[in-house]
């Protein structure tokens, strides 16, 4: 049964795509619009054609799913398809609800007209996958929208409302009402008029760009730091710089040539991999079928410091209600206060409206009595990183809060299993940890203790979702995925150092690996005293003299680097002798650190510690691991995540680096077995 139907309405065909869940353009969907349009030219009795998606959307785009099969390729191909469309010799007009995406959008380009809700939405989001708009998109659209909309919507992915579409020219009529109704009432009115109106002829649009020749070139310096490291980006400011020096029919092979280089290279397979990565994610494999989850109206948050703050912020702009409880008055006017200012400053950046400002900070309720968490669904604690005030905290929730109610910690390392057992509700108990800043960060690291109910999980996935969060379910291990993660690469580091790499060279590695920051700049910006044991006298390492100097990274005006008041890195020399100390005291022999050991020694060793995750059952699958990194530390997503990366690099490669590596890595090191196996059977860590 073919994925697309036709029905007349008076002398109107209607062609409905219906292949759930997004109307993906796969092979079938292809066929039947060809189909569907042919035979709209050959009926006499057709005037015009009205091309809608049923379900909960236009077509979002070609079907992903289909990339690296023979199916993607399968004639009649999405080029052809559009020009098939726009060939059609009868007026067509895209009727456009939920997401014109890609594909999708291109689709609608080819038409000859286009009508949409108010809630519909429109982008070519393929630079997110690698690759940019196959099917015509980088010429059509700056012919119909403009060269700069253009250029902003293609390289950034993001979609526009129907609203803006309409008043760059990209939607002719906003519908409210009725779609079809309204769509083919528009198809009657515009049956008569000739010549169609074809995207691919219209030139009018593409004069401001001939008038200033160094608007590519500025796009290009403006974005530079955003699309570093990307391919996608850059061929995509090609393909339109063709859509504007040359004829369609010529523009168009550039486009695609552009396509197929891009869709061939590791970038594409890196990014699409991530695409179903994330959404994987979302799936607890092993839950009973009929897990249901519990109904959270209120939530409770206990501390409000930056995370307590950060934290409670995601549900108020979610519109859920928050009890905010702190142990001073003081402490809690200052946490409501930076709220505040949060918001405010998010308003003055035009991403919120200050009556949503105010929205959001009517629904926050502060006390200082954790009574008022009695009638909390969720309670979150976040508060100081100590097991004993964890547990203190949870013993009184436990007596406070309502039977049914979730009690959830946002501790970044510690035992939710140990936390658990001071409650009589251990099945009702499990770790949210959100990263910092907490309004900001996508990454939500749900951790399931041994005795967390499948419906607390169920209610955890979903609550991530409302609050546009990205969850991964991680295990009750110390540092739960990211974090362990983090600490053999931080070890390696500071090693590195006394061995004779400087700060900056380790930093310089891993940003121009793709990371946003190195390790040591990433200290100097959470700070160098963030588990520090505070005690000045207590020197044990560079960490802690650079610490007990009063040097805790950027707040200070110094850490492993020198700051100017504009927060600008310089290295500094007090560091340099701190580390030349150091390498004295402890007698490390000094050598020439090349970038690849430092690559095998920071990088090697965090894959490894992924692979030992995964043996421990502490994550689902590799591809979780992806997803923390990328979501939660900035790994660039053109390499996927560090499991993925690791098979781009070769499993074998990695353990050969890791066993030469050994004897520098420490008594702790152990190289996992699941990655050996791995390496040996020539098999990967993310298929
Ligand atoms: N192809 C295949 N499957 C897709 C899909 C797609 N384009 N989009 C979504 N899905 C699946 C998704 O994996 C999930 O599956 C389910 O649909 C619901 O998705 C030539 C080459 C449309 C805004 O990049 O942005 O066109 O997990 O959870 O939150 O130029 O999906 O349920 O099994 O995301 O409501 C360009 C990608 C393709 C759009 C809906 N288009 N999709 O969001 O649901 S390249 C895109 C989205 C292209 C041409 C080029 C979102 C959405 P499952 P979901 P959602």
């Amino acid at each position: 049964m073919s994925p697309i139907s036709t029905k007349i309405h008076g002398d109107i065909l209607i062609v409905e795509a219906n292949n759930p869940p997004v109307n993906a353009l796969g092979h079938a969907v292809r066929e039947g619009l060809v189909k569907a349009i042919e035979a709209a030219d050959a009926k006499e009795a057709v005037k015009a054609v009205v091309i809608i998606g049923l379900g909960q959307t236009f077509f979002a785009g070609a079907d992903i799913s289909e990339f690296g099969t023979p199916k993607a390729f399968a004639q009649p191909v999405l080029p052809q398809v559009v020009d098939i469309i726009e060939n059609c010799t009868k007026p067509v007009v895209a009727a456009v609800h939920g997401t014109a995406l890609g594909g999708g959008l291109e689709v609608a380009l080819a038409c000859h007209y286009r009508v949409a809700v108010p809630s519909a939405k429109f982008g070519v989001p393929e630079v997110k996958l690698g690759i940019l708009p196959g099917a015509g998109g980088t010429q059509r659209l700056p012919r119909v929208a403009g060269v700069a909309k253009a250029l902003e919507m293609a390289t950034s992915g993001n979609p526009i409302g129907a609203k803006e579409a309409h008043d760059i020219g990209l939607v002719d009529r906003l519908i409210e009402g009725d779609l079809e109704q309204h769509a083919v009432a528009f198809a009657e009115e515009v049956r008569a008029i000739r010549p169609l109106p074809k995207s691919s002829e219209r030139d009018d649009k593409l004069a401001e760009a001939r008038a200033n020749p160094a608007l590519f070139d500025d796009f290009r310096k403006a974005n530079a730091k955003k699309f570093r490291g990307f391919d996608a980006p850059e061929a995509v400011i090609k393909s339109i710089e063709a859509a504007v020096a040359k004829p369609y029919a010529e523009g168009v092979l550039d486009e695609r040539k552009l396509f197929m280089e891009l869709m061939s290279g590791t970038q594409a397979k890196a990014q699409q991999y991530f695409f179903f990565a994330e959404r994987k994610a979302a799936k607890i494999e092993g839950l009973p079928e009929d897990t249901r989850p519990r109904d959270i109206r209120k939530v409770g948050v206990i501390g409000a410091g930056t995370m307590g703050g950060g934290i409670s912020m995601n549900f108020l702009s979610a519109g859920i209600p928050v009890t905010i409880v702190e142990t001073t008055q003081e402490a809690l006017d200052r946490g409501t206060g930076i709220m505040l200012k949060n918001y405010e400053a998010t308003a003055a950046k035009g991403r919120m409206t200050a009556e949503q400002v105010g929205q959001a900070m009517a629904l926050l309720t502060p006390t200082l009595d954790l009574n008022a968490l009695a009638d909390c669904d969720l309670i979150i604690e976040a508060v100081f990183e100590n097991m004993d005030v964890k547990k203190e905290i949870f013993t009184k929730l436990d007596a406070i809060a309502r039977a049914g109610a979730i009690l959830a910690s946002n501790t970044s390392y510690l035992s939710i299993d140990e936390i658990a057992a001071t409650t009589k509700r251990p099945q009702d108990v499990l770790g949210l940890h959100f990263f910092s800043p907490a309004n900001v960060m996508k990454l939500l690291e749900v951790v399931r203790g041994a005795k967390t109910a499948p419906d607390v999980l169920v209610t955890a996935m979903q609550l991530a979702k409302r609050i546009r969060k990205v969850a991964v379910v991680a295990g009750v291990t110390y540092g739960f995925i990211g974090n362990r993660m983090l600490m053999p690469r931080q070890l390696q580091a500071n090693q590195l150092l006394l061995e004779g790499a400087s700060p900056e060279q380790i930093d310089r590695v891993h940003v121009e690996f793709g990371m946003p920051m190195g390790p040591f700049q990433m200290a100097d910006l959470a700070g160098v005293d963030i588990g520090w044991h505070r005690d000045p006298n207590r020197i044990e390492n560079i960490r802690d003299k650079l610490a007990a100097l009063g040097r805790w990274g950027q707040k200070k005006g110094a850490g492993y680097y020198d700051y100017d008041e504009k927060r600008r890195p310089t290295p500094s020399p007090v560091v340099a002798e701190v580390i030349d100390e150091w390498r004295k005291k402890t007698g490390t022999e000094q050598r020439e650190i090349t970038d690849q050991e430092i690559i095998e020694r920071t990088l090697y060793t965090m894959v490894n510690e992924g692979a030992l995750i995964l043996e421990g059952g502490f994550a689902q699958r590799a591809s979780d691991i992806d997803v923390v990194w990328v979501y939660g530390y900035g790994w660039p997503v053109y390499r996927g995540g560090p499991m993925f990366w690791a098979d781009t690099e070769g499993l074998a490669k990695i353990v050969e680096g890791l066993k030469r590596q050994q004897p520098r890595l420490g008594p702790d090191f152990r190289l996992s077995s699941l990655l050996v196996s791995k390496a040996e059977a020539g098999e990967k860590l993310t298929r």
